[in-house]
């Protein structure tokens, strides 16, 4: 899961161990910003997802129904923003209030062509939103070759690596161009830091699970009340092309090919390009990448990923 020749970073992929957070070594943090989560005071389940964030994202195809679900109960109205000329005439009847009973789920189909859709989900009563940023994918169907629009992906393998649907070769990829590289996907983190670190113009093309960005939140946040204050990671390796992947000698398929996994590492004090010296030792070494190690490990996958 680690890129030879690089600095202990701590790898987050598929499940985490069930288990519960210990103590761990905590140094004062510097003067900073307040760490705050970033959730609105509802939650939405969406796909598979269940997220309690102000913002998310979600990654659809061409075409594709998004179903939007409100996961509490007794929220009262909602507010659901759209943008002009999307969300289809089906999707539009079926979204009408007209009963008394407030909505507590919508539909948008993904318009044909690709690229970010934000769509908005308020509570009437407090003004409490969430933004659901949806990007519409590119399908893979358009690749040729190896290449998709000219940047270079490889070939993904046509059957399920052990018989996973997370090894599932992709029906289409989010494209990341100078308007969307910023783009959140959740709280803390936008898509650009998750590109493949291969040399090539923009617009680039990448896969992402939605389950990634929700744990990496999760680990975020852990991070910051173990005392390790910080307001993102420093995303070493997000998504890997299996050309770059090859590239780089690796010649296993793994999660980062499919947008699922990535490794981290904390980098906020100094924020330098170098993971910070967390244990206080002077030095910014393994014993440093295991902290953030056992943290994830000892998460619980179960903690808001399921309802
Ligand atoms: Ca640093
Ligand atoms: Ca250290």
């Amino acid at each position: 899961m680690k890129a030879p020749g690089l600095l202990f970073p701590v790898a987050l992929a598929g499940l985490m161990a069930a288990s519960i957070v210990s103590a761990y070594p905590a140094i004062a943090p510097p003067e900073s910003v307040e760490f705050d989560a970033g959730k609105a005071g509802f939650t939405i389940k969406y796909k598979e997802e269940t997220s309690p964030y102000r913002v998310s994202a979600v990654f659809l195809m061409p075409g594709e129904i998004l179903d939007v679900k409100i996961a509490n109960h007794d929220m009262g109205r909602f507010t659901w923003e759209v943008p002009e000329g999307t969300g289809g005439s089906d999707s539009s009847a079926a979204n009408r209030d007209s009963s008394a009973r407030p909505l507590k789920s919508w539909k948008w189909k993904a318009p044909d062509s690709a690229g970010l859709y934000p769509l908005r989900l308020r509570r009437d009563s407090t003004d409490d939103t969430i933004l659901l940023n949806a990007f519409v994918m590119v399908p893979a169907a358009e690749m040729r070759d190896g290449y998709l629009r000219g940047y270079h992906i490889g070939t993904y393998p046509k059957a399920l690596i052990k018989g996973l649907e997370f090894y599932r070769a992709p029906s289409g990829f989010i494209r990341a161009d100078a308007n969307s590289l910023g783009a959140r996907l959740s709280p803390h983190f936008k898509l650009g830091q998750f590109l493949c670190k291969q040399t090539a113009a923009l617009p680039a093309y990448l896969l992402l699970k939605e389950r990634l960005i929700l744990k990496l939140e999760l680990v975020l946040e852990k991070a910051n009340q173990a005392g390790y204050a910080c307001q993102s990671f420093h995303v070493m390796s997000g998504y890997r092309t299996p050309f770059y992947n090859h590239l780089i000698g690796n010649v296993k398929f793994s999660a980062h090919q499919f947008g699922g996994a990535s490794d981290i590492f904390i980098d906020a004090a100094p924020e330098d390009g170098e993971m910070d010296d967390l244990n206080g030792d002077g030095r910014n070494d393994g014993l440093d990448s295991e902290l953030l190690f056992k943290l994830v490990d000892g998460m619980s996958v179960n903690e808001y990923f399921l309802p």
